[in-house]
């Protein structure tokens, strides 16, 4: 017999610093007719081509991103750096990972009304972790001096959900009385800031819920778990072949192909039927229909991806209240964007109804979950 599972508690740590649109513009272009007046020779003979300017109007229509939160503003609008400035710690410091995710899990463990005694596991998992070893989540894990273990996972843009999956597999067997799920986003050093394709899409960011056994819920917002589902088809389309390898293939480790890039277009066109139909059949195998949910927190990475999915699913447009956007302030934030959704936009819901997190992209990885108010 299966565990009854719970979300019990959201928390989410934002950023001290944010980058507007205006601002990061002003400076991509400042960048961009320096990097034509240096290389004027060049781009004259044809063996370079010049940088077009980037702009807030093309940046906000195509994507809905007004402005980004960052972890630290220094050095990223510097046309002369072109990425933040962020102080390395001695191993005996808390490490800046752990340190933004200890904040979104007390937040969490707050809303959840547990304390540490009260978990058994911790899990980081987002897009990238500042080193491989020891555990970013074990790092975690000490600080707050939870018992039990924990453990890191990537999974790029499905970090998050698919961290939950596995918290709701631990509590559901009985591994776990509860399980902390921690997502912190520190993108920006990942962040290409001389890219014009990509340079306005990212944001810092960190999130964490509370999974636990029905049970043992007290917490003032609990959401019965119902079920979990994920699907990933391998694509390039959107990469970073920033890795440990580097050190042995003699290649630039920051050159543009080791940090994010994609190939935005066909990412749109390919994810959004996957995720339509992703989200269809897992309504389906509970005899439900898209129009009987309340809320869909949907993974934050462009405002039309969002407008073409929910219209795919209830065949009209859905309102700000059915499906909340959250990046035009925080802009996509890897695995984050359906948490800070969640967390920012489900206190209003009432017993019965059924909301769904679902994240969509990189991998390519698609994962949900359907919820329903306690
Ligand atoms: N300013 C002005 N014009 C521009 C700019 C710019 N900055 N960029 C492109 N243009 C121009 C192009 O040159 C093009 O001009 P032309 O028509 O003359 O060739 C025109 O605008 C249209 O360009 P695109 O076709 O590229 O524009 P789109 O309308 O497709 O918009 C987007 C680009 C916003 C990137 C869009 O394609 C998109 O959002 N696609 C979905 C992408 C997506 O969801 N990606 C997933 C992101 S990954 C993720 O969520 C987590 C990954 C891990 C985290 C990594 C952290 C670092």
């Amino acid at each position: 017999m299966q565990n009854k599972v719970v979300l019990s508690g959201v928390g989410l740590w934002t950023p001290p610093h944010a980058i507007t649109n205006e601002e990061l513009i002003d400076s991509y272009n400042a960048y961009a007719d320096h990097f034509n007046e240096i290389n004027q020779a060049q781009i004259s003979a044809g063996t370079l081509q010049a940088k077009p300017h980037s702009s807030a109007e093309f940046v906000e229509k195509a994507s809905g991103i007004k402005s980004r939160y960052i972890y630290s503003k220094d050095g990223v609008l510097d046309i002369h750096r072109m990425r933040p400035i962020i102080q390395e710690r001695s191993d005996d410091e808390l490490s800046q990972q752990a340190e933004i995710a200890v904040e979104a899990a007390k937040a969490a463990l707050k809303a959840a009304n547990k304390t540490a005694a009260d978990i058994d596991a911790v899990i980081v998992s987002c897009a990238y972790t500042q080193r491989s070893y020891p555990a970013i989540a074990i790092e975690v894990q000490e600080a707050l001096g939870i018992e039990g273990f924990g453990f890191d996972m990537l999974v790029a843009c499905s970090a998050a959900t698919f961290g939950m999956h596995r918290a709701y597999e631990m509590v559901a067997a009985g591994t776990a009385r509860a399980v902390l799920v921690i997502n912190p986003e520190l993108v920006s050093p990942q962040v290409n800031y001389t890219d014009r394709d990509s340079h306005f899409i990212f944001g810092d960011v960190a999130t964490a819920t509370v999974i636990e056994n029905a049970e043992t819920a007290t917490g003032d917002h609990v959401f019965n778990l119902l079920s979990t589902k994920a699907v990933t088809k391998f694509s390039s389309n959107i990469r970073s072949n920033f890795g440990y390898m580097t050190h042995a293939t003699d290649k630039d480790p920051y050159g543009a192909d080791k940090l994010f890039h994609q190939e935005g277009r066909k990412v749109f066109k390919e994810v959004c039927p996957m995720a339509a139909e992703h989200i269809t059949a897992h309504l389906a195998s509970h005899d439900l229909q898209p129009a009987d949910l309340k809320r869909w927190w949907l993974h934050q990475a462009n405002i039309n991806m969002n407008t073409l999915i929910s219209k795919k699913l209830l065949g009209r447009e859905v309102t700000k209240e059915e499906a909340p956007i959250v990046l035009d302030t925080y802009a996509n934030t890897a695995s984050a964007g359906s948490v800070i959704a969640f967390a920012l936009h489900h206190k209003d819901l009432v017993a019965g109804d059924y909301g769904l997190l679902c994240s969509f992209g990189a991998g390519y990885s698609i994962g949900s979950l359907l919820v329903q108010k306690r």
